[in-house]
Parts: structure tokens; sequence; C-alpha cells
């Protein structure tokens, strides 16, 4: 089977509260929806994940947009065949992107799988029927409203709490989260790179507050910064900007810059290469856990199948609708305990609801076919 069709779309969820990290603040989740149609009728989606501001990665919303509207989609009428597996070595001439290229190969998976039958779970080698998850908790307005969130979030059941710091919310915050919710409160940091090798002392003093990891302190390209804050920290380091492949994840590894690894999808072009990531951590005896980009359902419903894994052993930035969207374009996420059930259907094994699509959707969506290039 080939393409015979597919569609661009975007779509804004008004988050419930607003998002701040270290490299700014979102109140409203723009996503792009790619959508791909096989000549045998099967259809697929696949969310795409780049932001709207080349912040936390180089791509950008509207970027990943032109990218696979000119040059992803034409390469992809092209092949005679829709073999998942062969999307990206079809791609592999155009430099980057690794974030458009994630999204139009998870639509083909889509819809391949969901031609044969298949869960993601299954074809990725999921073990798991529920993974268990966290929260990533923003930099608050405050440190009484950080310890409101994080209740909330605790009393929910989540198994994990991540805060996001940057210099100047850091020590205090962890501290007293930790001194509020007690020992047995799984806790980790998230810098998102607002330090550099000059402040290693300084985050050396998180070690007294147990943090299951520090996640990307410092520049992505910095694997020897990391290498030398991970020398002098009883904190284990984990990266995640860094991470853009199995082959930056095999030189982390090794420069010893990390010991436990985030997986996004997006961030390193897609499942497969994510499962790539998943095979070499696990051979060298590395954790990793599944990341998120406050998705919507369809991208956090995606990211379950991978954190399905055996490697998986940490809980991941997948959490319920709940914590992101009043509504979500598909049925919501929802938590059972501490943990989110896997998918089971075909494919993803779900599709965004019609009604909400239609709510969401901002401007005309657009319809690609191999005659229309
Ligand atoms: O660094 O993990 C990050 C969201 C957007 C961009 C980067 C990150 C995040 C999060 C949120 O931490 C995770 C989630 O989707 O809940
Ligand atoms: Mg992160």
């Amino acid at each position: 089977m080939r393409i015979a069709e597919a569609e661009l779309r975007t779509v804004a969820l008004p988050l419930l509260t607003p998002f701040r990290t270290s490299l700014g603040t979102q109140t409203v989740r723009r996503a792009l929806l790619v959508r791909v149609r096989g000549t045998e009728g099967e259809e697929g989606w696949g969310e795409c994940v780049a932001e709207d501001e080349p912040t936390y990665s180089p791509e950008y919303l509207e970027g990943a947009a032109d990218l696979i509207r000119r040059f992803l989609l034409p390469a992809l009428f092209a092949l005679p065949d829709l073999d998942p597996a062969g999307v990206a070595p079809a791609l592999a001439h155009l430099r980057g992107h690794p974030m458009a290229k994630a999204a139009v190969e998870t639509a083909v998976l889509d819809a391949v799988l969901k031609a044969r039958g298949l869960s993601l779970a299954a074809y990725l080698g999921g073990v798991r029927r529920s993974v268990r998850v966290g929260v990533s908790v923003g930099i608050a307005t405050g440190l009484d409203a950080l310890l409101d969130t994080v209740d909330r979030h605790v009393s929910a059941g989540y198994a994990r709490i991540k805060l996001k710091i940057e210099p100047g919310w850091d020590l205090e915050p962890v501290r007293l989260v930790r001194e509020t919710f007690g020992a047995g409160l799984m806790l980790t940091a998230d810098a998102n790179t607002a330090y550099t090798p000059a402040d290693a002392r300084h985050l050396a003093r998180l070690d007294a507050y147990d943090l299951t990891l520090l996640e990307q302190p410092f520049a992505p390209d910095d694997l020897d910064g990391h290498a030398r804050l991970a020398a002098r920290m009883d904190t284990p380091i984990c990266l995640d900007e860094s991470i853009t492949s199995a082959r930056a994840a095999t030189a982390a590894i090794r420069a010893r810059a990390c010991s436990i690894v985030n997986i996004k999808p997006g961030r390193v072009g897609g499942y497969l290469e994510a499962r790539r990531i998943h095979d070499l951590a696990l051979a060298a005896d590395v954790p990793v856990w599944c990341g998120g980009m406050l998705e919507t359902g369809l991208g956090r419903m995606a990211n379950l199948a991978l954190a399905s894994l055996p490697g998986f052993t940490l809980p991941g930035d997948i959490s319920a609708t709940a914590r992101y969207y009043e509504r979500d374009i598909t049925a919501p996420v929802v938590l059972d305990g501490d943990s989110i059930a896997v998918p089971e259907g075909p494919g993803i094994g779900v599709t965004p609801d019609p009604a909400a699509l239609e709510a969401f959707t901002s401007g005309p969506p657009e319809r690609l076919t191999p005659d229309t290039l």
C-alpha cells in the first residue's frame, strides 16, 4: 500500500494552568496533527510535539509543518510500500527535524498497525498492561502555591513528582517539598539547561534531598560538563535535551554524562529510534523513562505503548488528561491508582474525536495528495 492522502492541522488546547519552566511559560498547547490515509483506506494519526517557539529544541510548529508539507510527505508519497521501518530511511537524507519526522512515522505506524490489527505496544515489544506515571510540576508563583499543587497530584495518586527548577527556584522548593511530603515521595528535578558548570557546587547541594534524578542541568551539547557534575554528585544525572538519537545516547552513556535516560519519541525521530535507545540502555543497565511534551491524548496514548517496554522502570511524564486539559481531543486519559492503562486497540489504540477536533482546530486543515505536490 502507498499513501493516498495526508492532512495537516493545528489544534490549540488551553492548559488548565500555565506551565512555567526555565525556558518560558505556556498557557495553550498548540499541536500539529498529521493524518495519513493508505491506498487501501486505512487511516493513521501522528502528533508532532514541536512547540510554538524553538526554545526546548531547534524545531518549532510552523517550521515542522513546512518541512512535512514540502519535504517529508513528498518523500513518503514516492514510497511504493508503507512499511513503518522504511519511513526513517526514506527521510534520512533530510537532515535534522526529528519531531517532524516522528510525527509522520507515527501516522504511518498507526495506519499500518490498524490495518494489521496489532497494537503499537505489541509491535514495539511492550510487556506491561499499565505503567506507573508521574507529574511534571512547573515553576510556581510562590512556595504555598507549589505545595498546594504537589499535594493535589500526590493525593490524586501519582507515583512521582518532578519539580521544574532554575537559578533562584531550586534548593528551597526542593527542600520544602521533601520536608512536607516525606522520604516516601519519589521526587526529581528538571532544569531544562538553566545552569552552567560554574553552578556545579550549588547543584551538588541538591544531594541533601534524595532526588531520584536531576534532569538536564546544562546545555544539550555539554556532555563533558554533565560527566564532571555526575562524578561529584550522589544524585543520578538524567539527560533529556542532549539525547537526540541512539548514537547520542550511546555517546552520553559512554562519557558517563548520565546514568538515566529520558526518552521522548519526538526528540529522537520516532518510536522506532526510541525503542533502539531503550534497547541499548537496557543492555548497559541504564534505567529509562518516557518523557512528555504536554501532548494531547493522541500523543500520550502512543507514549504509553512505548513506556510498556521492559526497560522503562521509572514513572514517566505521562499524566492523565485532567492534569493538562479540560477537554482532550481523544477520550480522556485517566489515572488508575498510580498508573495508566496501556491502550490495547490496534495502532495507537485511539482516534481523535471529530467533534473535539472541530472545536480545537485553528484554521482550515490542509489536505495533501500526490497530485497537489
Ligand atoms: O523538559 O521534560 C521536559 C514539557 C515540555 C517541554 C519539555 C519538558 C516538558 C515537561 C512536561 O516536563 C512533561 C509532560 O508532558 O507532562
Ligand atoms: Mg526535561
